[in-house]
């Protein structure tokens, strides 16, 4: 192990979270290093390379309003953002501001100790660095953590095997090959269409549904662009006070009080647009009402039996078993449409299941498939997979997996009792994922980055939430999400989709403006619920 390097600040990730928090602390002054597992910048969009990896937020939403110049220097082409050109803005953003500078790349970190007597951080990586620091920032990403699914035999495969979180950076040509696609999330349903172009034959193996609409995509025109780039500052703000992050008109009726032939010219109009959150926030029960969410999911399903030409196949598709929502809704290019594809076969695995992986395809408890490549599109141990993967001990030694044994208990998803000067970028209990994440990202940077300004100003050495403060933000956190429909569904928001994993609903529903005047009150009423050590 080599010397100690000592920084004010570690922040672990080099996504868009790292990236903007390593920008704010250099402008304060504090010396800071980022350590990241990849070769370069990017974090999520670094590794999901994947054919037709997409954001489901529009360009002109998903990026930083933090820098008027960089907002109006770089120009998005396309309505939503395509995985390289994210990333080469990302890129452009770590040159911009020439942040490469501060980053370790290659490195993994594998533990974090808190020193209770020097109030400090020590952070050990796999290539044997250690760092001492002051702040702890862990900007690790909430799909991040991938999944190969639990089926025994894998190793036994002869042919080619992709997850689609870690994708070869040269691509891949599939061109008459036979292929296997397991996993019907958003990775699979944006890859699934082009796969098929490709492929000579393909199955998909469904375990479960999902509900997708067309995004719609299409390049912006300069008109759109120039408008948008007129009005950052007003969209900026009205961004920050929305339910998602993503400005739409406030709902005012309920799904069941209008018309059926109005209703469905609403969601239409969603459908058209190509605007998830249209038809998630057109009403104001879809997601808290089981009969005014039927609505939408019946408009859906309606849609796959107009697309479907096989109705057993449309059947099959349509999703069922949880409310239209509450798992993270798709949108895709042409992705119901592909099931009409002679070499496209779907087999619901619910009904077949997997049984194991053979050394030519495999296996269900009906038949073999045989298959020259496999393509795991089986998602991540979101939201708390990233950071149980690293051995982080607070004060007496406390391990962050062990507190989490139950599920995840965070102040704010922003800090954890126990853990003092550790902050967590869009941390579990944080409207994180149920926003545009650009958006919840800046607001926890800000947050933090105020917090040590105000630490440093008074003197404070340490910054931690009190038991008292968690508790009750675990248990708001779960009362807000129990009045919507999100707990009935069997989603990776609950942690159902990592066998063992506890059933808790991981996200603040309670909205992006709500939470973020909630996270203003706590500092402006002197740091409510923390406990402030002098130095
Ligand atoms: P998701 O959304 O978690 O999707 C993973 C898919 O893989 C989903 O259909 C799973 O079925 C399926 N899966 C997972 N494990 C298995 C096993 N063991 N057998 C069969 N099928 C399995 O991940 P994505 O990468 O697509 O998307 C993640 C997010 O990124 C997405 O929500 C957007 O926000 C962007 P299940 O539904 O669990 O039954």
């Amino acid at each position: 192990m080599s010397e100690p390097q000592t920084v004010d600040a570690v922040v672990v990730g080099a996504g868009l979270s790292g990236l903007y928090q390593l920008y704010r602390l250099r402008e304060l002054g504090l010396t800071t290093r980022v350590l990241e597992t990849a070769a370069d910048v990017g974090g999520t969009w670094y590794w999901n390379r994947y054919p037709g990896a997409r954001c489901d937020v529009e360009s002109l939403s998903y990026s930083y309003s933090f820098s008027p110049e960089l907002e109006q220097e770089w120009t998005w082409t396309e309505k939503y953002p395509t995985q390289p050109e994210i990333l080469k803005y990302i890129n452009h953003v770590a040159d911009r501001f020439d942040l490469r500078r501060d980053i370790t790349f290659n490195t993994r970190v594998t533990s974090a100790a808190y020193n209770e007597a020097t109030k400090r951080w020590l952070v050990i990586t796999d290539s044997g660095d250690v760092v001492d620091a002051q702040f702890l920032i862990m900007a690790t990403g909430c799909l991040s953590a991938s999944k190969t699914p639990e089926i025994p035999g894998l190793e036994r495969f002869h042919g080619r095997t992709y997850h689609t979180g870690h994708w070869p950076h040269e691509g891949v040509d599939f061109s008459g090959q036979r292929v296997g696609v397991i996993g019907t999330g958003s990775s699979g349903i944006q890859s699934i269409p082009i796969i098929a172009e490709q492929a000579a034959d393909l199955t998909v193996f469904q375990r479960t549904p999902n509900f997708s609409m067309p995004a719609g995509n299409r390049p912006l025109s300069e008109d759109e662009v120039s408008e948008m780039k007129a009005n950052y500052r007003a969209w900026r703000e009205a961004q920050r006070t929305s339910g998602f992050g993503v400005p739409v008109p406030a709902a005012t009726r309920s799904a069941l009080e209008v018309p059926e032939d109005e209703r469905t010219a609403v969601y239409q109009d969603g459908w058209d647009r190509g605007s998830l959150v249209a038809i998630l926030a057109s009403y104001t029960d879809t997601l808290t009402d089981k009969a005014a969410n039927d609505t939408a999911a019946e408009f859906v399903r309606n849609k796959i039996r107009e697309t479907v030409k096989d109705p057993e196949l449309a059947e099959t598709l349509s999703p069922r078993s949880f409310p239209f929502g509450t798992k993270r809704p798709c949108l895709d290019t042409g992705y119901y449409d592909t099931f009409n594809r002679e070499h496209v076969h779907l087999v619901d695995v619910r009904k077949t299941p997997l049984v194991e992986v053979t050394e030519k395809g495999v296996r269900t408890s009906e038949e073999e498939y045989e298959f020259d490549a496999i393509v795991f599109a089986t998602g991540f141990d979101a939201m708390t997979g990233a950071l149980t993967a690293i051995d982080i001990r607070g004060k007496g030694g406390l391990s962050l997996k062990e507190k989490w044994g139950e599920g995840p208990r965070t102040y704010l998803g922003l800090s954890i009792a126990g853990f003092p000067n550790l902050f967590t970028i869009t941390g579990p209990l944080s409207p994180s994922v149920l926003s545009n994440m650009i958006v919840s990202i800046e607001q926890h940077v800000d947050w933090v980055t105020d917090c040590i300004v105000a630490m440093r100003e008074r003197g404070i050495a340490e910054i931690e939430a009190t038991t008292e403060a968690e508790d009750a933000w675990v248990e708001h956190v779960a009362e807000v999400g129990a009045y919507t429909l999100y707990p009935t569904a069997d989603s990776w928001y609950m942690g159902s989709n990592v066998p063992g994993k506890p059933r808790v609903f991981m996200a603040y529903i309670g909205g992006v403006g709500a939470y973020r005047q909630r996270c203003d009150q706590i500092v402006a009423n002197d740091y409510e619920g923390f406990a402030l050590t002098p130095a």
